[in-house]
């Protein structure tokens, strides 16, 4: 394996240390499928400059995935889809006003040409498992694992369905 395949494959981003209790089910969804994956805080307000120079750096990296969580005016995720060739998930990360709307409409409205893959207000988990979605189209061994995941899902719910009918 070269030194670049052992890097981290997907950069777990956030506008502020204040949204990782919302981002940290995206790690946890990307450790279950051992997949490496690096986290910052990245602002694209506060560090304007740091945001371009990881957007523009990350593919030359090995990253492959970027997910992007930020909450209120929430330009993170489409501002590095700017600057970046690579895939971005958008993560909108719910504020104490409006329910964490705002920071939905902020990602989700992107113009033709720049697209960001935006989940539910909160819904880092889906983010996470949508990178190892896009990692497993190249990769048949976790296409394989995420097949058993859903497989387990739906074992899940059968056997949910089958308690309540009990
Ligand atoms: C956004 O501002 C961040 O993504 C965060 O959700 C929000 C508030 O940041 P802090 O004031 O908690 O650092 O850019």
């Amino acid at each position: 394996m070269t030194a670049r395949q052992s890097g981290p494959q997907v950069g777990l981003i956030m506008g502020s240390d204040s949204d990782w209790p919302t981002m940290e089910a995206a790690a946890e969804a990307l450790a279950e499928f051992g997949i490496p994956f690096e986290v910052g805080v990245v602002s694209a307000h506060r560090t304007p400059q740091k945001m371009l120079d990881y957007a523009q750096s990350a593919a030359g990296r090995g990253i492959r995935v970027i997910i992007a969580g930020a909450g209120g005016a929430a330009h993170l995720p489409g501002m590095v889809a700017s600057a970046t060739p690579l895939p971005v998930i958008g993560v909108p990360v719910p504020l104490k006003y409006l329910d964490g709307m705002d920071s939905l409409l902020s990602i989700v409205q992107m113009p033709p040409g720049v697209p960001v893959a935006t989940v539910s207000i909160g819904g880092a988990r889906n983010a996470g498992l949508l990178a190892v979605r896009i990692l497993g189209a190249s990769d048949p061994a976790l296409l394989e694992r995420m097949e058993a995941f859903q497989a387990d899902l739906e074992a899940m719910v059968e056997r949910k369905d089958q308690a309540l009918r009990a």
